[in-house]
């Protein structure tokens, strides 16, 4: 940092301005990745620097403003981009804190109920009420070779593309493939569908086809070729037990072409994924005031804050013929000994 502060004031010979304040229009915070911590009435974007210097910035802001799940991580807003002012200077502001210490950064520095006096603070610039935040959200899991429903397949395999358009959607339930863990909508999950441990024959792409027409068994609403939809040949109440329906032993009736027996049920399974996130956070027109009373600052016109990664988020999607799906789970009734 100092180096690049250095740099900054360089750069600030030639641009300065009249009234003798420094516009500068780039700045990172090198080899640092954002972390975020919830604290008690704000919650903090921080970044660390412990190599040559000891130094962090932290962006630190108002609880309200983003929701927290209970286990501390960002529930990703609905809206893809989200904007709130800093308001000052004081402890109890939306503001960006710049910070040298005297020593190394423990890990859980930030967040603390009551601010840690160690290590001490040998440098200190804060912004004070100007300056508009940005946090836009976007998927991790948007490219080709990422697997964002976990269902064995690459996105580009299952038709992703990066403008989002003309997504391939075999069982038309309104989840494109590439998040819908049941390509084909027949209760039995892609994953499942793609394991061969049986050696079943395979199509000319290498996959899994039972009933050898071509059509592999993920995308096969009918697996083995009986005229009978597999989503009626597997049991709507063993719904993680695809298999489970057989009437001839050792063999599911889903791939039985001999047993056509239909069960009438209108059960899905469950379509919810996780998503991996990002949230990329970019400040306008702020100014640092350093903290020693010389009145000294630096102004940004823009100032890329950095990016916080977050994995696992549940992602819960229904698909279009589910009646039931996203509607809370009726108690069990108990089922009554029969009576002699
Ligand atoms: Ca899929
Ligand atoms: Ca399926
Ligand atoms: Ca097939
Ligand atoms: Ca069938």
């Amino acid at each position: 940092m100092k180096r690049l502060l250095f740099g900054i004031f360089s750069l600030a010979l030639l641009s300065s301005c009249d009234d003798g304040e420094i516009i500068v229009t780039t700045f990172d915070f090198e080899d640092s990745t954002i972390q975020f911590c919830e604290g008690s009435n704000k919650n903090v974007f921080y970044a660390v620097n412990n190599s040559d210097v000891f130094e962090s910035i932290s962006l630190e802001f108002r609880n309200n403003i983003l929701e927290i799940d209970e286990d501390g991580n960002i529930v990703p807003p609905e809206d893809e981009l989200i904007t709130f002012d800093l308001t000052g200077s004081d402890s109890g502001d939306n503001r960006i804190v710049y910070r040298i210490f005297r020593s190394e950064i423990p890990n859980d520095y930030f967040c603390n109920v009551v601010p840690p006096s160690q290590p001490i603070v040998v440098e200190e610039w804060i912004t004070g009420s100007d300056g508009l935040v940005s946090i836009t959200r976007n998927f991790r899991d948007e490219t080709a070779t990422a697997d964002a429903d976990g269902d064995g397949l690459d996105n580009i395999e299952e038709g992703w593309n990066a403008e989002g358009v003309d997504l391939l959607d075999t069982d038309e339930d309104g989840i494109p493939n590439y998040l819908d863990v049941d390509d084909d909508g027949d209760n039995v999950e892609t994953r499942t569908e793609l394991a061969n441990s049986s050696n079943d024959p395979v199509n000319e792409a290498g996959f899994r086809d039972s009933d050898e027409d071509g059509i592999p068994n993920y995308l096969d609403n009918d697996d083995d070729n009986d005229e009978v939809l597999t989503r009626l040949e597997v049991s709507g109440d063993d719904l993680d037990n695809p298999g489970a329906f057989q009437t001839a032993e050792g063999i599911s009736n889903y791939l039985n072409p001999a047993q056509t027996a239909e069960l009438q049920h209108e059960e899905y399974i469950n379509h919810d994924i996780t998503r991996n996130y990002g949230f990329r956070i970019v400040v306008e027109d702020i100014k640092f005031t350093k903290q020693d009373g010389s009145g000294e600052s630096i102004q940004y016109a823009s100032y890329t804050f950095g990016t916080y990664s977050e994995s696992g988020i549940d992602f819960p999607l229904c698909p279009s013929q589910d009646p039931d799906c996203g509607e809370p789970e009726e108690p069990e009734e108990e089922t009554e000994e029969p009576t002699n």
